[in-house]
């Protein structure tokens, strides 16, 4: 069942979890060996919930899932108060690039440990490469500047203006900010924007109308194609398109401060509240729900709760959700308590 997170769990084996953390992200973003990755991560996530401070390894060995290699990392770390292997990996410059690499929007470890191969070694020399995606490149042209966290009096200035052009162009067009922001984080990694339109019916064929209006307005500098068009051609192609939800990945910027990473995404009003838990988050209370919706007998997802019946190849899911108009609906329907914004940061 869901837990009330008001007040954080408290680890009192940090000072064990960090090196192993460590650890596990680069294992993750710069081996690309999600194996042993798994392996730290499952050994954090035990141990940072024990409810004692940890002094002797062998106590360990009665926790499912941590292995004798974890163990010995734990000896280690006991006695000599850091870990080798993670100094040693730190300290080598091509870890150290690859890493960079791979925290550029739109690179991967595999990509990353590809350009490290070719040669490159400065995130901006990327630019030269052909084999660049279109997310990557716009992720390396700004790169200085969406590594920077929000401050979320800015995000909230973000949110009023982009309300004020939408609303204005579009009456009857909702426009809010989810994500961290509504969680309450005082900085957020980017901002993300969930639109709807009250009527119903006027969400199609919104999105790339609203974009082009933003980036006319100075706000949106640049992005990735919304439904296949791209944001460069001067008119709206006349074949309108009527997918019923749409994503925006791009890039903006309020006067005088940083560019920021911004996602838009546009549903239809009989989503709207599925689609807010969805991206208001945070993915794991997302991985949760879901998983209980699953052992209720439901799926459910950000366009919808669907009844499904049988197992395995039997296995059917509605394609009509049940109805709900409200975040508290839905989580009223799932037999939850209906845990505020700031409750959802696990
Ligand atoms: N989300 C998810 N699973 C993903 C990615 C996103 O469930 N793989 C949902 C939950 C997130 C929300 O979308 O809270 C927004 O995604 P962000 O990546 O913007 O994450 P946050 O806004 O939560 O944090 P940040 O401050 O880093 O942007
Ligand atoms: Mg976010
Ligand atoms: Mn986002």
């Amino acid at each position: 069942n869901l837990q009330n997170n008001t007040d954080p769990p408290l680890n009192l084996n940090s000072h064990l979890t960090g090196p192993l953390l460590e650890m596990w992200h680069i294992y993750e973003d710069v081996f690309a060996d999600e194996w042993r990755a798994f392996t730290y991560k499952k050994a954090v996530n035990k141990i940072e919930k024990l409810p004692f401070k940890l002094n002797n390894a062998e106590e360990l060995k009665v926790i499912e899932g941590i292995g004798g290699s974890i163990i010995d990392k734990i000896k280690e770390i006991l006695s000599t108060g850091t870990l080798k292997k993670l100094r040693h990996v730190k300290a080598d410059p091509k870890v150290q690039t690859i890493r960079l690499f791979a925290s550029v929007w739109g690179i991967g470890p595999k990509q990353a440990q590809k350009f490290y191969a070719a040669g490159y070694r400065n995130v901006k020399d990327l630019l030269q490469d052909s084999s660049l995606t279109r997310t990557a490149r716009i992720g390396v042209t700004y790169f200085e500047d969406i590594v920077l966290r929000i401050p979320r009096e800015e995000v909230a200035d973000a949110e009023k203006f982009v309300q004020a052009v939408v609303e204005d162009a579009y009456a009857g067009t909702c426009a809010r900010v989810t994500g961290s922001f509504r969680r309450g984080h005082a900085t957020c990694g980017d901002i993300d924007v969930l639109v709807t339109h009250l009527d119903g019916y006027s969400h199609a064929g919104l999105l790339l109308r609203l974009v082009r209006i933003l980036k006319n307005a100075g706000f949106i500098l640049d992005g990735l194609n919304v439904n296949g068009q791209s944001l460069e051609e001067n008119q709206v192609n006349s074949k309108e398109y009527q997918d019923e939800v749409g994503t925006f990945m791009g890039i903006c910027q309020l006067p005088h401060k940083p560019c920021r990473r911004l996602d838009i995404k546009v549903y239809p009003k009989a989503m709207y509240a599925f689609a807010l838990i969805y991206f208001t988050g945070n993915d794991v209370l997302n991985r949760k729900i879901r998983y209980h919706a699953q052992m209720k007998g439901y799926k459910l997802s950000d366009r919808g709760l669907f009844l499904s019946t049988g197992k395995g190849s039997k296995a059917r899911t509605s394609e009509v959700s049940i109805p709900c108009e409200t975040e508290e609906e839905v989580f009223h329907k799932l037999g939850l308590p209906y845990p505020e914004p700031h409750e959802r940061n696990w």
